[in-house]
């Protein structure tokens, strides 16, 4: 039995990944007795680098609480699959001079020999692609349940424009003003956009995040992006310089209190009604600071701190609260796309407004009064004050508090109809158009008769063509424009010549259901059926990276909403409990010297460490010291590193648990590449612990029986908190323990083995699988084996002993841990043998429990 004293990882976790294949062991069983459990990864897109061990890391997490829910008695489905289409596998095709079509096939086989190299209880068979025209024909058949909701419209609209991706983009992939794939900065153009009516369910997404176990900061991040803000709208009635017609302007503001202090307006220079009231004079300078403002980036528009500029349109407006007239100016301050486009200024508490009054000497009016506001020497505002406080110089409304003044005011325009109460939301609608060749075509005919027609359900999918030509045009056209065979057809309504719609979906969109079409990836009737579905959506559990905290899961959860709004879902949220796990860093290595061929970062087998000043690595070329940076792991830093060497070295138990231990779960952590030693070291002295007593005629001993129970509390309790790097912690000292000569010297009895065996299994399952066999079990531990039990107070750690007395008597004692509560350590005490045959035909009057020392019973 030579063989089973070495712990051979390849040849075991070969020898395992193939068992579980042949046996089927991770195809979850629709037909299963016990309880549904759907454990999600967030799916990867098949990127031409593969994964690196941060990518791992979050599979493993992920893989860990799938088994762990198997064993604690649930049918598990653990799927997996590709988020193929958009911009990032289009980018990298260009990139390579591949057709994405290829390079997508060989990036998931790549990919798909790293996952599957996990030793991840995934269903691969209910792997899913996006780009399948089976899965992308539900993808269209969505947005046309859109459609026909009135929820996808096309608008001729002011976008954000990429110059480098030459494409629209959303607004929430607009980070700080630039492409959240590429990094440029972002244009606005003029585009006929499909939009999505997101907005109409921006209530119910900010209302309903409540119910979610997610973590707080998404849900706040959520919250913020939607943006609910409580006000009024106010209507100021305006007098055209051009005509002197008379026009109503609409305002949004949230603190309607401060109406007495309205100085003047303010439209965004892109307002419609601007060129309506401008003077004849005024006219010039006000188109050309419109122009000028149309290429300022939002983000620079709205920064409180950017330098206040403007043009008055010499028309004027009155202030319904005070009856003065006010003039109306233009600024880049105010923006087209929030609220109306057009505020009420008040500058004495706003202070954007401040800075504006004062660059262009314009009335102050402070009617919010707080001791707390700063003042010049004369008394007056030094600065806005934006605070509460009470109302001031507003007439009937003076020593109000500002929150009942705005009450009273708002009640009161309502009355005279010239206002409302109001909610904003900072949400936009989705633009939903991409001028890219990778995408789900849109799919809807354009008719020179009927209009806009949908393609019939039936004609589903649009198929994307097939073309070699695939680069983005950059002239506002996808370039399936080019395609005449495939943009002329017959109108789906009347047969006349009409043109399919050139445009694609976004990135987005295969992945805002996906988790809705694994529990049945083949059916071709249907996207999904809602019966089969029931048990396992809502997502138990989703685990992925907190970059999603807006775009995808508010998009998935607004999916979800319309869906279940069509009568397709029982259910109108996507995702029960969201996991964040934190992303692998590491140093690398900066080279500042633009002459030598490494500068940039540099590689690892370029660096000299030198044995005299290990803490100062050098280059090997020019010998100039390197800075060091600790960033996310990426290729592009220079600083990732490959699990498959990893895994050739010291097995996929090994990394996994490497990828473990290395932190909390939800934290960054840093990589070291020698971490992995120590993990491995590990299993190879639990392996040998294990095989030394397969057939042990080592009765249970008490300190180990102690361990033991103690053991299995730590694990389930690691793992219910989400403490993975403690809990392989605790499986190391007990490894210890157990092998130390203090202990029982590396003799332990099969219950303790057996246990110590399904504890580690979720975190290194092909080497638990191996020694489950080699103690003579026929099956998997997957298949049939339950989470071991443990006794609360045998797993507990000090033990104190206490007398029980019966009307003063010690009639037994109990050894107890020290933090035992007091009705537990009563029930003990009723059932010592020799206390109830005492309290026999007695009737029990009191129990006292002095803690740690005695239990005293009257009768
Ligand atoms: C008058 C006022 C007085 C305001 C005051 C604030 C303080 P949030 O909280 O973000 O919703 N506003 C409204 N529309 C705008 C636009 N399109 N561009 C720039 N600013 C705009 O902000 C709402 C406030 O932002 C509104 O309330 C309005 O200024 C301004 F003491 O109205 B307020
Ligand atoms: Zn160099």
């Amino acid at each position: 039995m030579g063989t089973m004293k070495d712990y051979n990882f390849s040849t075991i976790e070969k020898k395992w990944r193939q068992w579980w294949d042949t046996h089927d062991c991770h195809t979850a069983d629709e037909s299963s007795e016990r309880p549904a459990y759907y454990c999600l990864d967030m799916f990867p897109y098949p990127s031409g680098s593969g994964l690196h061990v941060g990518h791992w890391r979050n599979y493993v997490l992920s893989d860990v609480w799938a088994r762990y829910k198997r064993l604690q008695g649930f049918e598990v489905l653990h799927p997996i699959g590709w988020d193929a289409f958009g911009l990032p596998a289009e980018n990298d095709a260009i990139k390579k001079g591949i057709h994405p079509t290829i390079s997508i096939a060989s990036n998931i086989a790549t990919m798909k020999r790293q996952l599957h190299e996990i030793g991840a209880m995934y269903d691969w068979s209910r792997e899913l692609n996006t780009t399948d025209p089976d899965y992308y024909r539900w993808t269209q058949w969505i947005f046309l349940q859109m459609y026909h909701a009135g929820l996808a419209y096309r608008d001729n609209a002011l976008i954000n424009w990429c110059p480098s991706c030459a494409t629209g983009l959303a607004n929430e992939e607009v980070i700080a003003g630039q492409c959240e794939r590429c990094g440029t900065g972002v244009e606005i153009r003029d585009l006929d956009q499909w939009k999505l009516k997101i907005t109409a369910y921006a209530e119910r997404l900010l209302n309903d995040l409540e119910g979610l176990e997610w973590p707080e900061k998404v849900k706040t991040m959520q919250a913020n992006w939607i943006g609910r803000s409580e006000g009024a709208k106010i209507t100021f009635q305006a007098k055209s310089a051009k005509s002197g017609f008379s026009v109503g302007i609409e305002v949004f503001t949230t603190r309607p209190d401060t109406l007495f202090g309205v100085t003047y307006m303010v439209l965004a220079p892109e307002h419609p009604l601007v060129m309506d009231l401008v003077g004849d004079e005024e006219e010039q300078a006000v188109e050309e600071y419109a122009a000028e403002a149309r290429k300022v980036k939002e983000i620079d528009r709205a920064a409180e701190t950017r330098l206040k500029s403007g043009v008055a349109l010499g028309a004027s407006a009155v202030n319904p609260a005070t009856g003065t007239e006010i003039p109306i100016w233009i600024s880049d301050y105010v923006l087209m796309g929030y609220g109306t486009g057009a505020i009420m200024a008040v500058p004495g508490h706003d202070q954007r407004d401040f800075d504006f009054a004062k660059k262009f000497s314009l009335s102050i009016v402070e009617v919010i009064h707080s001791d707390e506001s700063e003042r010049d020497d004369n008394g007056d505002l030094s600065q806005a004050w934006a605070g509460d406080g009470d109302m001031v110089n507003s007439g009937r409304f003076d020593g109000l508090s500002s929150n009942e003044g705005g009450r009273q005011i708002t009640s009161w325009l309502t009355d005279e109809g010239a206002g409302t109460e109001s909610i904003n939301y900072r949400l936009r609608d989705w633009i939903f158009s991409r001028q890219r060749y990778w995408g789900e075509p849109i799919p809807i005919v354009h008719c020179p008769k009927c209009g806009e027609v949908p393609v019939p359900d039936k004609d589903l999918p649009v198929l994307l063509p097939h073309v070699e030509r695939y680069q983005p045009t950059g002239t506002g056209e996808s370039p399936l424009a080019a395609i005449d065979e495939w943009v002329n057809v017959d109108c789906p309504k009347c047969s006349a010549p009409a043109k399919r719609d050139t445009d694609t979906m976004p990135t987005w969109a295969g992945s805002s259901w996906y988790f809705l079409r694994y529990p049945n990836p083949h059916r071709t009737d249907v996207a999904f059926n809602p019966d089969e579905l029931a048990k396992w959506v809502p997502v138990h559990m989703y685990i992925g990276g907190v970059e999603h905290a807006i775009l995808h899961l508010l998009y998935a959860r607004f999916w979800t909403k319309v869906l279940h709004d069509r009568g397709h879902l029982s259910f109108d949220e996507p995702f029960s409990r969201l996991f964040n796990q934190g992303m692998i860093t590491r140093r690398s290595y900066l080279h500042s010297n633009a002459k030598c061929a490494n500068f940039g970062y540099i590689a690892d087998q370029e660096i000299v460490w030198s044995d005299d000043d290990p803490a100062t690595p050098t280059c090997g070329l020019c010998s100039q010291e390197l800075g060091i940076e600790v960033a996310k792991m990426s290729k592009s830093k220079g600083n990732s590193v490959s699990p498959d060497e990893l895994v050739g070295q010291h097995g996929a138990d090994a990394l996994r648990l490497y990828e473990l231990f290395v932190g909390p779960p939800e934290q960054d952590a840093e990589w070291t590449d020698r971490g992995i030693l120590g993990t491995g070291r590990f299993l190879s002295r639990l392996w040998k612990l294990v095989v030394t007593n397969i057939d042990p005629n080592t009765p249970p001993s008490d300190t180990v029986t102690k361990a033991r129970h103690r053991l299995v509390k730590q694990v389930t309790e690691g793992m219910e908190g989400f403490k993975f790097n403690t809990t392989v912690s605790r499986l190391m000292e007990f490894v210890n323990f157990a092998t130390s000569s203090n202990g029982p010297g590396g003799k332990i009895d099969p219950q303790t083995r057996d246990d110590l065996v399904v504890l580690v299994s979720p975190f290194a399952p092909h080497l638990a699988e191996e020694l489950w066999s080699l103690c003579g079990n026929e099956s998997s531990i997957f298949q049939n084996v339950s989470w071991p039990d443990f006794d609360a107070l045998l797993a507990s750690l000090e033990t104190v002993t206490m007398a029980v007395q019966i009307n003063g008597k010690v009639r037994a004692t109990l050894e107890l841990p020290v933090d035992a509560k007091n009705d537990e350590i009563e029930r003990l005490a009723l059932t010592e043998p020799n206390v109830m045959r005492h309290l026999e035909g007695e009737t029990l009057k009191k129990v006292i429990v002095v803690p740690g020392r005695v239990v005293n019973m009257v009768v």
